[in-house]
């Protein structure tokens, strides 16, 4: 995963040391025709080099053309370039050490980014259960981004962690959305409250919460239909979902393949209805990553977990170190 975003970097990387590493052997060069008493002077000039606007000003535009074709927004392109000039511009640098420096003013900048929130799902559900005896979760977002697998994936995660879950199939405005979950919920072990095909969505998670309050189950987990900003209805019935059932924790799920159009996606639902965490799915098939620091930089929201794969399991906590070391090259 996001192998683009770590080659872009590389690339930079190494052109700045090269760039400098040149420098050095062509001063070697005119040192040996130079006097002996400007030999001192010259060492430093050899080993250390002081960085001017010029030296970075090329591989700087170069660097921001590469991040932008691996996804990240114009903002996160420029707190990177920023803090690379402002960390070494006027500042002596050790020529051999070029390399390490570069990446250590990257990674400290990249780490910013990736400093959002963190969720406690667990805690989330432990208040909602002492309040009203279970948590409800909704989650939304546009068509075919991943929702229903990422709710399938979220009640193995926690039932496996020994929570009561019940699904809500509150897509009933796509052909067979209901058939979709339910074989995911078979396959999980999960039940599935279900009306028929157009009914009201509101209505079916208003019956799956009736039913976990019936039955004592810990969790109630609502998948809905896909929608995109043109169905003003379906915009509609998200609000009247959230109206209506109070969700505990209200989950965007973005699709990490869509480019930097998930900043669109985030701004549009949250508009709507607010959004309280992130998931982010395909990121097992994302080779740009740049569009997860988008997000993050842009909106600092937590992020519940990212999808890497099509298996109830395939799911990963966001981690920022992991994060980073899958950005980074090394
Ligand atoms: N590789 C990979 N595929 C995923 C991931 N998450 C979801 N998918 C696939 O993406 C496709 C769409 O997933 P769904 O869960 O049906 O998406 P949805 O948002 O519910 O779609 P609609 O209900 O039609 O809006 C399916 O083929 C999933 O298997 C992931 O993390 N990695
Ligand atoms: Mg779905």
């Amino acid at each position: 995963m996001f192998n683009l975003f770590k080659k872009k970097l590389k690339q930079f990387v190494k052109k700045f040391s090269e760039k400098i590493k040149k420098e050095e052997k062509e001063i070697e060069k005119v040192e040996k025709e130079k006097r002996k008493s400007l030999v001192e002077r010259l060492r430093r000039k050899i080993n250390y080099k002081k960085i001017t606007e010029d030296d970075l000003k090329d591989i700087l535009v170069e660097l921001e053309v590469n991040l932008i074709e691996a996804d990240a927004s114009i903002e996160v392109v420029e707190k990177i370039k920023e803090d690379i000039s402002k960390s070494l511009i006027g500042k002596e640098v050790e020529r051999r050490r070029v390399k390490e420096k570069i990446l250590e003013i990257l990674r400290k900048s990249i780490e910013e980014i990736l400093e959002v929130k963190k969720i406690d799902l667990e805690e989330i559900i432990k208040k909602a259960k002492s309040e009203k005896g279970y948590a409800t979760i909704l989650f939304f977002g546009t068509n075919g981004v991943g929702k229903s697998l990422s709710i399938a994936k979220l009640a193995n995660f926690l039932q496996k962690k020994g929570y009561k879950v019940v699904l809500a199939a509150a897509d009933t405005f796509r052909a067979a959305a209901d058939i979709q979950l339910e074989t995911y919920a078979k396959q999980i072990g999960v039940p599935v409250i279900k009306h028929k095909r157009g009914a009201d969505a509101a209505a079916v998670i208003f019956d799956a919460r009736k039913f976990a309050e019936a039955r004592n189950y810990d969790v109630v987990i609502a998948d809905t239909s896909g929608r995109m900003h043109t169905k003003q209805n379906l915009l509609d019935e998200l609000k009247k979902i959230v109206r209506v059932n109070k969700p505990d924790l209200k989950v965007l799920v973005l699709d990490s393949l869509t480019g930097n159009d998930v900043i669109y996606q985030y701004k549009f639902f949250n508009d709507a209805v607010g959004i309280d965490a992130i998931v982010f799915t395909k990121v097992d098939v994302n080779e740009k990553g740049g569009n997860i620091l988008s997000i993050c930089y842009a909106f600092k929201k937590p992020i519940l977990f990212l999808g890497i794969g099509q298996g109830f399991d395939d799911l990963i906590e966001f981690e920022k170190d992991k994060i980073l070391n899958s950005l980074l090259p090394s």
